[in-house]
């Protein structure tokens, strides 16, 4: 017989996803913003880092979230967050109020102000013109170090395995934006929350695991706590990922394709949305033993337990659910979407280009 028909045949599903995965990497490589949107956003920090300093002269002005940790699609808002290094400075709300005053006079920004806010921050657009069709949106928070923080994990999980994780977050992103299930004010999911529900699959879901747990691997000196602890929250992790990628290779060889299959069917069917906490630190925690249930306590109802339908752990800090915002019909939406979302990839479209397009419609 000739060599091609000693070939396996590759089975229909295995044509359908390999062609997913394919699809998927085009698909996202699209999305990423230009270097020239990269370099027009670095261009906008200078500036209002330059403002700030008329004001606080020890600030500084960093980048976290998207345009941070790998994870930005094109036109991507903008995180910022305000250091100040001085030991006498002006409250974070005065601040935030002196410096919305000041973007007002000397820039193009629309510009809002929420400076008693858990986070106070200024909130700032831009009107779209020729060089920037989709304008600005650009947040500046204050001493919000957490952030930074929670934004270097992420990029770390990010660069351990950036073909696999990269894509799967950037599409879950795009998809959560279409299927609009990405709006915290709307009681569904924030981005954050959707990266997080990813890496808790890939971490602690997978079997083998696709990623490492990088808050618990044994540090590679001895630390102390205060190297470890910030606003009285355990911030340590393995952050040294040259050596991790010389020492730590998965077994797990899925494509990204069968793992998006595998997260929309888990996210449908497994996850225990009525007692479990997703935590990445911790695995499947239990909202009982975290004080998280949303039951009605006595017969009667507290609508603060409205806050715990969803229950992601924040890495750091650890009190503070960052689903909190879903609602309980958020939460149904969330849920239909992802039951629809493995419905249609289980009924294998002849083309995964199809499938892709369904998914996103
Ligand atoms: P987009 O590209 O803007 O959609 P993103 O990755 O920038 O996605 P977010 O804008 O949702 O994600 O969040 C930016 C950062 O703000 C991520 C995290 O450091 C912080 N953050 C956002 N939401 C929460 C939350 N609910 N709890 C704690 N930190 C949060
Ligand atoms: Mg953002």
């Amino acid at each position: 017989s000739s060599p091609i028909q000693q070939l396996p045949r590759q089975t229909s599903k295995q044509r359908f996803v390999a062609d997913l995965s394919q699809c998927l990497f085009d698909f996202v490589i699209q999305l990423l913003p230009t270097q020239e949107e990269m370099a027009v956003k670095e261009d906008v920090r200078k500036l209002l880092e330059r403002l700030i300093r008329t004001i606080e002269p020890d600030s500084r002005l960093l980048s976290f979230g998207s345009t941070a940790n790998g994870f930005s699609l094109r036109n991507s808002d903008m995180d910022l967050c305000c250091l100040i290094d001085s030991e006498d400075k002006l409250s974070a709300a005065d601040l935030v109020t002196m410096l919305g005053d000041l973007l007002e006079r000397e820039t193009k920004f629309h510009v809002k102000t929420l400076p008693h806010a858990r986070i106070p921050i200024v909130k700032l657009t831009l009107d779209p013109s020729p060089g920037l069709p989709h304008g600005i949106a650009c947040d500046i928070g204050f001493e919000n170090r957490l952030a930074l923080e929670n934004t270097r994990l992420l990029m770390s999980y990010a660069m351990i395995d950036p073909t696999r994780v990269r894509t799967l977050v950037l599409f879950l992103k795009v998809w959560s934006k279409r299927r609009k299930i990405n709006s915290p004010y709307k009681g569904t999911l924030s981005s954050y929350g959707y990266v997080l529900l990813v890496i808790y699959f890939l971490v602690h879901v997978k079997n083998p695991p696709v990623l490492p747990n990088l808050q618990q691997m044994p540090p590679l000196r001895p630390i102390t706590k205060e190297e470890t602890h910030l606003n009285g929250y355990n911030i340590w992790f393995f952050d040294d990922i040259d050596l991790l990628r010389q020492r730590w290779v998965s077994e797990n060889t899925d494509s990204v394709a069968e793992l998006l299959i595998d997260f929309f069917r888990y996210y449908a069917r497994d996850f225990q949305y009525n007692t479990g906490v997703a935590s990445i630190r911790g695995g499947l925690l239990k909202k009982d033993t975290k004080g998280w249930q949303n039951d009605f306590t006595g017969g009667r109802y507290d609508p603060s337990r409205e806050r715990n339908r969803l229950c992601i752990e924040d890495p750091f800090e650890t009190d503070y659910n960052v689903a909190r915002c879903v609602t309980k019909d958020g939460l149904y939406t969330i849920r239909g979407e992802f039951m629809r979302a493995a419905r249609v990839l289980s009924t294998r479209p002849d083309r995964a280009i199809v499938a892709l397009a369904e998914l996103c419609e």
